[in-house]
């Protein structure tokens, strides 16, 4: 993986990576260590007490009991500063604004925490494409000519492959397509790692095959992930519904772009004039 500073990065070669190169870079040092061990203690209380949440790619875990050993927390915005730090770090948004357009927003910010044991996931494709094993069910022709998705992952403690660092097949999203059976159980074979340390931020395109991996050290394994996407789409988790109007009423102009605040639609056309006059809040 093609490593940076906040100094050194260039977000014309880390888009032209992410799109036509092996599809995820890291960014070292963007995070202070406090800010890294402050959202890991939050994560980790939130956590203790608060174990099944629904949770996604969880492959076999289920069925073999051990559905625990991976949690998620979600709507992390609501649960400390920090994480609002981490959603709209300068560095990620400057890059995001060249592979995403401008205007783009933030689909979701959780974490997912492995505990020593815990199983992984099964290879897949994140949001918005996370269901195309159904091709059908999206539009003709889709591919990726253009993204629709980026993904981070801010590294809260050391990513080994004892781990469970996320493990990604290079190339893959040039391909938009969902691996099939065989093309899954041939990933194990032939991945490559996300490995890192805490603080380090991992910038990916979630077209390409990736996956949490067996947690096989005996400590714990814990990252935030943030989903963006363009203005257009739908993001996956309605999160002005879901933060304090507190939250609403502090939130920086960018935190409002992240929002989708700042893009009206679907809108009442009928009442537009009205709509608009009162503003959105
Ligand atoms: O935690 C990880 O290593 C990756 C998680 C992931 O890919 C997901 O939940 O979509
Ligand atoms: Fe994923």
């Amino acid at each position: 993986m093609k490593t940076y500073t906040a100094a050194t990065v260039d977000p014309v070669e880390v888009c032209d990576e992410l799109m036509n190169g092996a599809g995820a870079v890291k960014v070292k040092g963007l995070f202070s260590d406090a800010d890294i061990n402050e959202a890991r203690q939050i994560i980790m209380e939130y956590s203790d007490a608060d174990a099944v949440k629904v949770t996604h790619f969880q492959g076999a875990a289920a069925e073999e009991g051990k559905i625990n050993l991976q949690r998620r927390v979600w709507n992390l915005l609501a649960k400390g500063d920090v994480f609002s730090r981490m959603a709209e770090e300068p560095t990620i948004m400057k890059i995001l604004s060249r592979f995403l357009g401008s205007e783009f927003i933030m689909g979701s910010i959780a974490a997912n925490r492995i505990l020593p044991g815990g199983p992984g996931q099964e290879p897949h494709v994140d949001f918005p494409y996370w269901d195309f094993h159904k091709p059908d069910s999206h539009p003709m022709g889709l591919n990726a000519s253009f993204p629709m998705n980026a993904q981070i992952s801010v590294i809260l403690d050391p990513f080994t492959e004892e781990s469970g660092a996320t493990a990604y097949m290079p190339g893959t999203q040039k391909d938009l397509r969902y691996p099939t059976p065989e093309e899954q159980k041939e990933f194990y074979n032939s991945c490559t790692r996300m490995t890192g340390e805490p603080g380090d931020t991992v910038l990916f395109f979630g077209a390409a095959w990736h996956c949490a991996m067996p947690n096989k050290s005996d400590h714990e394994r814990n990252a935030v992930l943030i989903n963006y996407v363009p203005k257009f789409v739908a993001p996956l988790e309605d999160m002005p519904g879901a933060l304090p109007q507190e939250f609403m009423d502090a939130a920086s102009p960018m935190m409002r772009q992240l929002l989708g605040l700042n893009y009206k639609y679907p809108e009442v056309l009928d009442t537009a004039d009205a709509v608009n006059a009162e503003g959105r809040k």
